[in-house]
């Protein structure tokens, strides 16, 4: 049994068998629509979704759902469990193997269990409240390199990049600044496996904008969990509701790569 109790195991359980969905679709030809032209959404993202909220529901139906391809708006129950079906979902479509699901429950109104979940490469993360983060049943843990220099930094780019010119300029304006500075920069399209990553100690840090509550809700919590730090562009606290740009780190370059981002 894993750490973090009854409710863990029982989650990893149920995402282990959503993840077969997405094994299934992953080889062959999959029916796309745009939500933007963009925002890509396959029929294995909607089975991913409806059998995870179908078990969960059962499980605990009690739990507001916030999930991608479902949410309407928040219903105030600050008991959530927040779902990305297929984090990297045009991964998925060109099979790049960077797709997860993503997972998280928020107990009154506080994080307490992230699970990100990658069926292609057969990496679970994991991370309860309070109880370290975990891949594959191993404890994880961010890097130490506090040299921006020698830090490989991930990002993304909005899917807003072809409609707010606003959005572009600033995805683009501090890429130019942040490449010079340091080691490298990724750009793997999951920010929910960018997290986990950086948890894990491969990435040194990460930061996007216009990301949604189940892009990050469970990879904050494993990356804190494993001795990261998270917030917004100031330094402050990231909201997960509302947050525009979202900084992750080892904690020991955090402030070097919020001033690159100024
Ligand atoms: C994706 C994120 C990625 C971001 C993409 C998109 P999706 O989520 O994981 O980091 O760059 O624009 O938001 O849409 O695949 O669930």
């Amino acid at each position: 049994m894993v750490k973090g109790g009854l409710m863990l195991n029982s989650l990893i359980q149920v995402v282990k068998e959503a993840g077969e969905i997405i094994k299934e679709g992953f080889a062959v030809p999959k029916q796309i629509t745009h939500k933007a032209s963009k925002d890509l959404v396959t029929e294995y993202d909607l089975k991913v979704e409806a059998y995870l909220k179908e078990k969960l529901t059962l499980l605990y139906p009690a739990y507001e759902f916030v999930a991608e391809e479902s949410y309407v708006k928040d219903e105030g129950n600050p008991d959530k469990i927040i779902i990305d079906p297929i984090d990297g979902t045009t991964n998925f479509v060109n099979g790049v193997v960077h797709v997860a699901i993503s997972l998280a429950v928020y107990r009154q109104g506080q994080p307490l269990i992230g699970i990100v979940y990658n069926p292609v490469l057969n990496d679970l993360y994991h991370a309860t409240k309070g109880e370290g983060a975990f891949l594959n049943g191993q404890k994880i843990a961010v890097s130490k390199e506090a040299d921006l220099k020698r830090s490989l930094i991930a990002t993304g780019f909005p899917y807003s990049s072809d409609k707010v010119p606003e959005d572009f300029e600033w995805v683009v304006s501090r890429f130019a600044r942040m490449l010079p500075k340091v080691q490298d920069i990724r750009r793997l399209g999951s920010a929910s496996l960018d997290l986990c990553l950086t948890a894990q100690g491969v990435f040194d840090g990460y930061y996007e904008m216009n990301l949604k509550p189940w892009d990050v809700a469970a990879g904050i919590l494993i990356l804190q969990e494993a001795g990261g730090r998270v917030s917004d562009e100031q330094g402050e606290f990231y909201d997960i509701f509302g947050g525009k740009i979202i900084v992750a780190s080892n904690g020991a370059n955090h402030q070097a790569i919020i001033d690159q981002l100024r």
